[in-house]
């Protein structure tokens, strides 16, 4: 009798820029669904400090911030045990790839890209990396033969950039790349901004006081922020994805997904209550769902051996995989391989 076909567990790459630290948004939309489902994948999460360049960053401050986030990423929750965690300038092949992948990708497609256009009007001189930001990215996914990209719905447009160099390589030299889905988390997770919840929250608006709680803030940190969050003038604590509501919404949702109470559970324990009452309760929920994480990322940081052990053995482990798949491109584009 033959064996039954071997499946494999899908293959998931993601990867966040080690710019600001983590938000709660971040948190609750994007790693905490990682670490719900390391065990069903094959998992490769990436600080990419290359791209991080693509803006200018104090050296200093960039180290600091790589070691950090990939601490957060194991506070958070992943297994250095069932996810490769590595740092991206660990593994050359991600530069060596992408520079196949500038020869074959039409200048066009990279103009036409949103976050280009958005990011270049707030620089006064654009730099190069900057429009080659999404060729490193399709690098990036395509030596592990993603199948799932996991990521916010304003990188989406950047993991179809990444399908359409995939089935370019493979028309002009032969299939040699798994062509990857964007996986987008559906709505619900979408956190906003404490100081204006019209606004999704985010890392890069998480510099001004009193938007963001960070996963690193201290429980008086939090507590303070989320006192000053903006409501509105109502007084009534129900879910309402009404506009003018938003503010009371977000702290229902963010108490909704901490606490995994029921909807109307919730409204009813807030029902007669102020707006106070419930910032306040929200705040040491908060505080109390960040305290691990906290404490495993103080733990972490104040050892940093082990966390570049952790990332040594991170990159060997990457490495294994994306050696033998630059060898192979290398090898359908013409080079000698040594
Ligand atoms: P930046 O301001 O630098 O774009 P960001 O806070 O939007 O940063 P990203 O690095 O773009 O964060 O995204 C990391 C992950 O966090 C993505 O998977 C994205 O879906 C998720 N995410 C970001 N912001 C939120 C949010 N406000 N609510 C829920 N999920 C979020
Ligand atoms: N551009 C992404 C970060 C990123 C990424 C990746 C995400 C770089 N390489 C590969 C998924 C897969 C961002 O800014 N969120």
């Amino acid at each position: 009798m033959s064996n039954p076909p071997v499946k494999h567990k899908p293959r998931v790459f993601s990867g966040v820029q080690p710019t600001n630290a983590l938000h709660i948004g971040n948190y609750l939309g994007a790693i905490r669904r990682w670490v719900q489902e390391q065990d069903q994948k094959e998992n490769f999460y990436c600080v990419v400090d290359m791209h991080a360049i693509t803006i200018p960053q104090d050296p200093e401050t960039l180290r600091r911030k790589t070691r950090e986030l990939a601490a957060l990423y194991i506070a958070c929750g992943l297994d250095p045990q069932k996810c490769v965690i590595f740092v991206q300038s660990h593994v050359r092949e991600h530069a060596e790839c992408c520079w196949i992948f500038n020869c074959i990708t039409p200048i066009g497609w990279l103009e036409r890209m949103t976050q280009y256009k958005s990011k270049a009007a707030t620089q006064e001189s654009v730099l190069t990396g900057l429009l080659d930001y999404p060729v490193l990215m399709a690098a990036d996914i395509l030596l592990y033969d993603a199948d799932e990209v996991p990521v916010g719905e304003d990188q989406k447009q950047h993991v179809e950039l990444t399908r359409d160099i995939a089935q370019r390589f493979n028309t002009l030299f032969g299939e040699t790349f798994v062509v990857p889905q964007p996986v987008i988390p559906q709505s619900g997770a979408r956190i906003r901004g404490f100081d204006d919840p019209s606004k999704k929250m985010s890392k890069s608006e998480a510099v001004n006081r009193g938007h963001a709680v960070l996963l690193t803030d201290s429980p008086d940190e939090i507590r303070r922020t989320i006192k000053r969050a903006v409501t509105d003038l109502g007084r009534e604590i129900v879910f309402n994805e009404a506009p003018e509501k938003a503010g009371v919404n977000n702290l229902l949702e963010i108490y909704e997904l901490l606490t995994a109470q029921r909807r109307p559970e919730i409204e009813a324990h807030f029902a007669g209550k102020g707006y106070g009452a419930l910032k306040t309760e929200v705040a040491e929920v908060v505080v109390e769902g960040l305290r691990p994480i906290r404490e495993r990322f103080d733990e972490l940081m104040s050892n940093p051996d082990e966390l570049d052990r952790i990332l040594d053995d991170g990159a060997e482990r990457a490495r294994a995989v994306a050696a033998p798949k630059m060898k192979e491109i290398k090898r359908k584009v013409g080079f000698i391989v040594r």
